[in-house]
């Protein structure tokens, strides 16, 4: 896949929709554990056009079900707008994140992009969580449990009309890997709209192996695959740098298989990196362990291809 050789990194620093301060630093811990070098190693050419702008956290309680609204819009609108320029020019655009709110403009702009160009898209959302909450399901406010939600057309206004089209994505076009932790309202959401969700008791029974050949199904030449990696579906044990660290998640050797499976496709062709919090990292391993499974995610481990 061509797409695959020419990357875009786009820096969100903020955790403008997050319930722990920190995720903004994200994109620069990013950097210094080496992203860009080890993409260029792999033969990847790599444009690194620097942080966007936006609004700082004012760190306030929700209103109506949601705290930081019009400060998560701003964010997202930006976002938005740096992906889909990236898509255009012909890169793949990684996002650095920054917290999870922002997968609604990354991928609001990447199913805009493929209704302008024919394609068909399809969303592997790894991830402890199912992020499907809305203003009324919600147990936080936080608008980083809310993205897919607000994806599928559940959210408000401003938020599920960014990429000018909504609903922005059909539920049926997700795939979910590693999810653990999902409030009790949100589960009947999520049953409701039947998104196809490989939680980890899946994972667990069946292998990562089974799991991912299913999420990978049904995919040609003329898909569009976009992963949006939460940083919080490894296991804790790798990876302590997130704000919201839930036990049980994959290990190393089944998140680089994962990473591995989606690399073999060739399809991948926009990918976000969120919610690596440095605040609570420990000597930015979590950084770095992200970095190498964003390796394998471009043929780092596989045999004879560069
Ligand atoms: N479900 C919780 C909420 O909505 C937590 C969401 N936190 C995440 N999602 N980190 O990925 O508040
Ligand atoms: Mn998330
Ligand atoms: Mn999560
Ligand atoms: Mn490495």
């Amino acid at each position: 896949m061509t797409t695959a050789r020419h990357v875009t990194l786009i820096g969100a620093p903020t955790d403008i929709g997050a319930g722990a301060r920190g995720a903004s630093m994200g994109p620069e811990a990013l950097r210094v554990a080496g992203l860009a070098e080890a993409l260029r190693a792999h033969g990847v050419d790599v444009l690194d056009r620097g942080n966007l702008a936006g609004p700082s956290n004012p760190w306030l309680p929700p209103t109506d079900g949601y705290r930081h609204l019009d400060e998560v819009t701003a964010w997202n609108r930006s976002v938005h707008d740096a992906v889909h320029a990236a898509l255009g020019d012909g890169r793949m655009p990684i996002l650095l994140g920054g917290d999870h709110c922002l997968g609604l403009g990354s991928i609001s702009a990447v199913a805009r992009h493929c209704r302008e160009t024919g394609k068909k898209l399809r969303v592997l959302w790894l991830d402890a969580h199912a992020d499907f909450n809305t203003s009324k399901l919600t147990p936080s406010g936080n608008i980083h449990g809310m993205p897919v939600a607000c994806l599928c057309g559940h959210g408000p206004q401003q938020l599920i009309e960014i990429g000018g089209h909504i609903p922005a994505i059909d539920p049926k076009w997700i795939r979910q890997i590693g999810i653990r932790s999902v409030d009790e309202g949100e589960k009947r959401f999520v049953h409701e709209v039947g998104l196809e969700v490989f939680d980890m008791r899946y994972i667990d029974e069946m292998g990562m192996r089974h799991t991912m050949e299913l999420a990978l199904a049904t995919m040609d030449a003329n898909t569009h695959l976009h992963v949006s990696f939460d940083v919080d579906f490894l296991d804790p044990d790798i990876a302590p740098g997130v704000g919201t660290t839930i036990p049980g998640g994959p290990t190393y050797r089944e998140a680089q298989l994962c990473m591995e499976m989606i690399a073999d496709t060739g399809r991948m062709a926009s990918l976000d990196v969120m919610e690596l919090n440095p605040a609570l990292d420990v000597r930015n391993k979590t950084a770095l362990v992200a970095v190498d499974l964003i390796e394998s995610l471009f043929g780092k481990s596989t045999l004879m291809r560069k």
